[in-house]
């Protein structure tokens, strides 16, 4: 069996405990690898060699374009090997290859764009209120970055937070979800091939609440920006509070796909289908709740059954599959469990509703995409993230009932709505609450925009310029031009 050591300071190294643990592929329900077990005393030897090289050696020599030089060589290494590296997400983490191959074909325009943003962090010369003074700001890296990921898209969560933290100077510690570890692995390897001195990408292997913990916990790490559960996130953000670090949180969603009837009702099909069953529902931006108009509610919901019905299932290596399997085992019992939940509170079953028996499924955690009709928004069902490929359909009657329902969560990462009223598709982007909205469209995202969550999906956003300032501090210089230092007692 494949073995997967860590990768730290340059070199591969097993967990000091000398345990590991296993991978499984959801497709073939089989352990296929086996991947390093860090503790404690992994974190410390990570954060320590992350330390060094942000500290002393070439990385602090580099200039700011040569940095951004060695982003854009990694960019041009992964999508060389983007085919690869998609085989790894798919074994570990079930998505689809057609799916993993575009997002790896893509990726590498995140290390382009901050690459070339790496010599563009300037400073400000503040043209001060008081004489005698030079006043400027420096903005400068903040030292040791922890990438904590999830197991949906593990590559794509991790350079949304790598490749800025690097542009700004950083050194990172990736530590992937214990689901899916491999492919940050496999990773690693072309950051050491473009040229990155060791210890400026690490990877850390292992638990959440072992070494995930521990490295959160270091004095070392600076920031800490994390992909995961809301519950992962309360803890990351309560173990990173006493040692006063920086924490961006990307968590789940119950987001509204909202269906007007004056829409194109074959796109808002589509859009339906592409916000619960592409990539299993296994995304944080799902399309979960779908607020159907009442005028259109019946028509609807059957030209999407229909439509739904025909998505091929089976093996993810397949480029003509639609929906793969579930990624974890405690994931598949969890969909299931939400399944009984909606049918015990009266919601109606309109396609699926349990595990895939069909014989392309072979012995993977599949299950059948469902649709609930007849949901209430306060039912469980409507405010409980699921992340996996469950519908459920809420009526609504007029605009101001689909803000109000579709607000009416705990959450805001992302909302759609289907209109073909320009003065509706503004009111309503700017009525919900959600840290995205799309119109006409779903499931778009950008290394140029902005992403994040409003209230429980989220601090702080990835992607876009701004962004990189999350991994910077700014120092305030201030330069006495006078000859001499007037009154010491008072308040310059
Ligand atoms: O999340 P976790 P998981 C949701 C989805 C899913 C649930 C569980 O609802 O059912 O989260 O997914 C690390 N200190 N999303 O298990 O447990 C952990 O090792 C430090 C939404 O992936 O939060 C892993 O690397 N680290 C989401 C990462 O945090 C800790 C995508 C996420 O693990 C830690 C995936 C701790 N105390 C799942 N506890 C999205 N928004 O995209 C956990 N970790």
């Amino acid at each position: 069996m494949e073995r997967f050591p860590m990768y730290i300071a340059g070199e591969w190294r097993e967990a000091a405990s000398g345990e590991w643990f296993e991978t499984q592929n959801p497709y073939t329900g089989k352990t296929w690898a086996l991947v390093a077990r860090g503790g404690e005393k992994d974190a410390d030897i990570a954060v320590e060699a992350a330390h060094k090289a942000f500290t002393t050696g070439d990385w602090p020599k580099l200039n700011a374009s040569q940095r951004g030089a060695l982003l854009r060589k990694v960019g041009d290494l992964i999508a060389e090997r983007a085919e690869q590296l998609a085989e790894y997400e798919v074994r570990d983490n079930g998505k689809l290859i057609a799916e993993m191959a575009g997002q790896l074909r893509y990726i590498p325009q995140w290390y382009y764009y901050y690459g070339g943003l790496a010599d563009k962090i300037e400073g400000e010369v503040i043209p001060i209120d008081k004489p005698g003074v030079f006043n400027y700001t420096l903005h400068e890296p903040l030292g040791v970055v922890l990438a904590i990921t999830a197991w949906n898209s593990p590559l794509l969560l991790a350079t949304w937070k790598i490749a800025p933290a690097l542009a700004a100077g950083n050194t990172v510690i990736i530590k992937p979800s214990e689901f899916t570890s491999t492919s940050a692995l496999e990773f690693v390897k072309l950051f050491e091939e473009a040229g990155f001195p060791p210890g400026v990408v690490n990877v850390a292997t292992g638990f959440g609440g072992e070494i995930g913990q521990a490295l959160v916990e270091h004095p070392l790490v600076r920031k800490v920006a994390f992909t995961g559960s809301e519950a992962g996130g309360v803890k990351v953000n309560q173990a990173a509070a006493p040692g006063m670090k920086k924490v961006s949180l990307e968590l789940g969603g119950k987001s509204p796909n909202i269906v007007f009837d004056d829409a194109n009702l074959d796109n808002a099909v589509k859009g339906a289908v592409a916000g619960i069953f592409a990539a299993t529902g296994q995304t944080c931006i799902a399309g979960s709740r779908l607020l159907v108009q009442k005028s259109i509610h019946d028509q609807f919901v059957e030209r999407l059954v229909a439509f739904a019905k025909t998505a091929r299932m089976g093996n993810p290596m397949d480029m003509d599959t639609q929906v793969g399997p579930v990624t974890t085992p405690p994931q598949f019992e969890k969909v299931l469990s939400y399944i009984d939940v909606a049918r015990n509170e009266g919601a109606q079953l309109a396609l699926g509703g349990g595990p895939a028996t069909r014989p392309e499924c072979g012995d993977g955690w599949f299950v059948e995409p469902t649709i609930f009709t007849g949901v209430n928004n306060a039912m469980r069902i409507a405010q409980e993230e699921v992340f996996g490929p469950v519908l459920s359909v809420i009526p609504f009657e007029d605009e101001e009932e689909a803000i109000r329902i579709g607000n009416d969560v705990a959450y805001g990462l992302a909302a759609g709505v289907w209109t073909t009223s320009l003065n509706r598709a503004h009111i309503m982007a700017a009525k919900l609450q959600a840290g995205t909205v799309w119109v006409n469209t779903y499931r778009a995202v950008s290394y140029m925009s902005p992403f994040g969550g409003y209230k429980r999906s989220g601090m702080g956003r990835e992607n876009g310029q701004a962004m990189i300032k999350d991994y910077l501090q700014t120092k305030s210089v201030w330069i006495n031009t006078e000859t001499e230092f007037p009154n010491p007692f008072a308040m310059r």
